[in-house]
């Protein structure tokens, strides 16, 4: 009996981001489609999991979620690296921002100022098919919400590219589509008054919080590495309490560098108390792996063991749950740590 099912576009195999820009060099880039082909080779393995195709299209939540320009500059770039990848013979051609808006009175067109204006860092290229596969991502997100609204209390989305640091119109951070938001915006578009949002990425979800700043029908709920020391650097705080009717709907807790299990634990579940007092209709994760003591990229020092623990505490809610994959670079036990969660998920 295969116990939780499980979501992913095949498109998400295509996506390949070779470097990224860090201090004016190349840098190898950790998200790499080798992630999600360990997740795969692991939840075959453990039989817990029933995989499914994602076919759905994500374009008109999509557009509720990001700005219409976004999009629209998202798309043409993307037929724009792939006519250069054609007509150069060159897959993997790519297109990075160089320049970033200083005052911006909105009059600049040209296609090396439009990169700056909708990139937050160089570590996010847009590729011959980034925005169909980003849209796909976000498909599998969504194909998850809908199996919620069918009465699943667990689905798990194997999404890839991630989405949490991506904003209303702007990438980064390897996120191009917010899958996350767009899964709690159909839910709401369907009728769900509340949404809970828990994001335990290493990494700050800057682009959900953005996202949902403003509105009180999504709590986001964000443990990460302190931002002082970690990217996203300049959001993640924890005086980022939410704005306007929104005050009050968002909360971040920052740690610090080399948390292990204990320490972890005692704030998330300081965290997972603002989701049980918002009693939401719905609760969505975005799940990264980032946090295990192997990763490259992280700051924690989280066991394979303690992502059962987490699983269970969130499982202990009894409100239906759709799990994000987010990020998770140590692409040898990437697809442990995810089996590991879904357990704890299941109540295994
Ligand atoms: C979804 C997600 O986890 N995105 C993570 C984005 C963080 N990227 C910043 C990584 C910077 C690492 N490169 C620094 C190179 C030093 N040699
Ligand atoms: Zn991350």
């Amino acid at each position: 009996m295969k116990e939780i099912p499980v979501y992913y576009a095949p498109s998400s195999f295509e996506h390949f981001p070779q470097y990224e820009i860090f201090n004016g060099k190349n840098d190898l880039h950790e998200e790499s489609s080798a992630r999600i082909a360990n997740i795969m080779h692991a939840l075959e393995m453990s039989g817990i999991a029933d995989i499914n195709i994602s076919t759905v299209k994500s374009l008109g939540i999509v557009e509720r979620v990001h700005s219409y320009d976004y999009i629209k500059y998202l798309k043409k770039t993307t037929e724009s690296a792939r006519e250069t990848a054609l007509a150069n013979n060159d897959p993997i051609f790519a297109i990075y921002p160089s320049v970033h808006p200083y005052n911006n009175f909105g009059h600049a067109e040209n296609a090396v100022a439009l990169r700056g204006t909708y990139a937050f860092d160089t570590y996010t290229p847009i590729m011959r098919n980034t925005y169909e596969i980003a849209l796909d991502s976000a498909g599998a997100a969504i194909a998850g919400a809908m199996l919620l609204r069918e009465g699943q209390p667990q689905v798990y989305a194997l999404t890839r590219p991630p989405g949490h640091h991506a904003e209303k119109a702007m990438m980064g951070g390897y996120c191009y589509i917010n899958n996350v938001a767009v899964a709690a915006e159909y839910l709401i578009s369907k009728g769900a008054k509340k949404v809970a949002i828990f994001d335990f990425d290493v990494h700050h979800g800057n682009g959900t919080q953005d996202i949902f700043y403003d509105r009180k029908d999504v709590l986001v709920v964000n443990i990460h590495a302190e931002p002082k020391e970690k990217f996203p650097y300049y959001t993640g705080y924890q005086d980022e309490h939410g704005n306007g009717e929104g005050e009050g709907y968002n909360f971040n807790y920052p740690l610090k560098l080399h948390t292990e299990d204990e320490a972890y634990d005692q704030a998330v579940k300081r965290a997972l108390e603002h989701i049980s007092r918002f009693c939401p209709d719905y609760l969505l994760v975005s799940a990264g792996f980032d946090t295990h003591k192997e990763e490259p990229i992280g700051g924690f020092s989280l066991s394979t063991e303690y992502y059962k623990t987490l699983g269970g505490r969130i499982a202990r809610f009894g409100i239906p749950t759709l799990s994000v994959q987010e990020g998770g670079y140590a692409t040898d036990v990437l697809g442990q740590n995810v089996v590991s969660y879904l357990k704890g998920l299941l109540g295994k």
